[in-house]
């Protein structure tokens, strides 16, 4: 894949990227995106209809089975050359990865991740009374097309726990919120990595940041409402595409 010597060179004298990334960006790892169709017990379902706190009320088993399968997934998957190229091209300039993802799979990659703006799987709480608490170890095994699993009871109130995600109709963590608006105030070149820009607040990150005067580029094998204002449109998978624009952005160091 060939780059643009300006992008490089963007990329070069950057003094603050952010990463900003969807599900796009844990694809390769084997993690079903969003928009992917859900299958057996879920497939009737649009992913967007389960992620509410009204779908956990009707049926907490139904909506804890899809979580606990999610969190199976991630369990059993490794970070992708797409994490591990944000990872590396941290190491020697400032960057700040803002995801929508709520696996940790940056993290594992090596990453420090600045805001996780839909929280994360790893951390339920009560439904009722909110107390924060730990998956017991080890990995859990719904079948594969789904499984109901009632959620465990909360050790004070005996309420059901939920995942520590943020539900369509909830606000966002506002310390993530506050940690990623402050990283943007002075990112002066976003990434904008395996999201469909279709989930608000968060999708409005790359349009201000591009109305601040950063470079936006995006990186995803589809087109997206962002095409309209990213400067660059990288086309295709992440974990393809960034260890590509690492390695030529190394050459063009090197060649100096
Ligand atoms: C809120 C956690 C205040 C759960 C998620 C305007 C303002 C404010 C709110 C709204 C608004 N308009 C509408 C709303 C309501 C709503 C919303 O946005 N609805 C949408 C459906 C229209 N927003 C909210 O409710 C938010 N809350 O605003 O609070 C408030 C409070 C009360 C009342 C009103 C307002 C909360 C939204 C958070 C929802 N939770 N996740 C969970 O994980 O289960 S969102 C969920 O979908 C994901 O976390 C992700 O963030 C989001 C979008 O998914 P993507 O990451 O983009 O993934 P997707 O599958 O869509 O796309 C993948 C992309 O990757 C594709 O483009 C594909 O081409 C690409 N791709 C595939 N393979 C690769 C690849 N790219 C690169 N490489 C590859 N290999
Ligand atoms: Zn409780």
């Amino acid at each position: 894949m060939d780059f643009s010597d300006d992008l490089l060179a963007r990329l070069e004298h950057a003094r603050h990227v952010m990463f900003f990334t969807g599900a796009g960006v844990s694809a390769e790892s084997g993690i079903p995106t969003f928009r992917d169709a859900m299958h057996g017990l879920w497939a009737r379902f649009d992913a967007t209809e389960l992620a509410t706190p009204e779908a956990f009320a009707r049926d907490p088993a139904l909506v804890w089975g899809w979580y606990e399968w999610r969190r199976m997934k991630v369990l059993q998957a490794q970070p992708n050359p797409a994490h591990r190229a944000i990872a590396a091209l941290a190491a020697d300039r400032r960057v700040s990865i803002v995801t929508q993802n709520v696996d940790d799979l940056h993290e594992r990659a090596g990453s420090t991740v600045c805001a996780h703006l839909h929280g994360h799987l790893s951390r339920p709480r009560c439904f009722d009374c909110g107390l924060p608490t730990r998956h017991p170890a080890g990995t859990p095994t719904p079948a594969d097309g789904g499984a109901r699993m009632t959620p465990p009871s909360c050790r004070k109130c005996g309420g059901p726990l939920r995942p520590g995600v943020v539900w369509f109709g909830e606000t966002l963590p506002e310390s993530d919120w506050q940690a990623a608006m402050a990283a943007l105030a002075s990112t002066d070149l976003l990434f904008s990595v395996g999201t469909s820009s279709m989930v608000w607040p968060a999708a409005e990150i790359p349009g201000w940041a591009s109305r601040r005067g950063s470079c936006v580029v995006q990186v995803n094998p589809q087109t997206t409402a962002l095409d309209e204002i990213a400067d660059f449109n990288l086309r295709g998978p992440a974990g393809q595409v960034l260890p590509a624009l690492l390695a030529a952005s190394e050459r063009r160091r090197h060649a100096r």
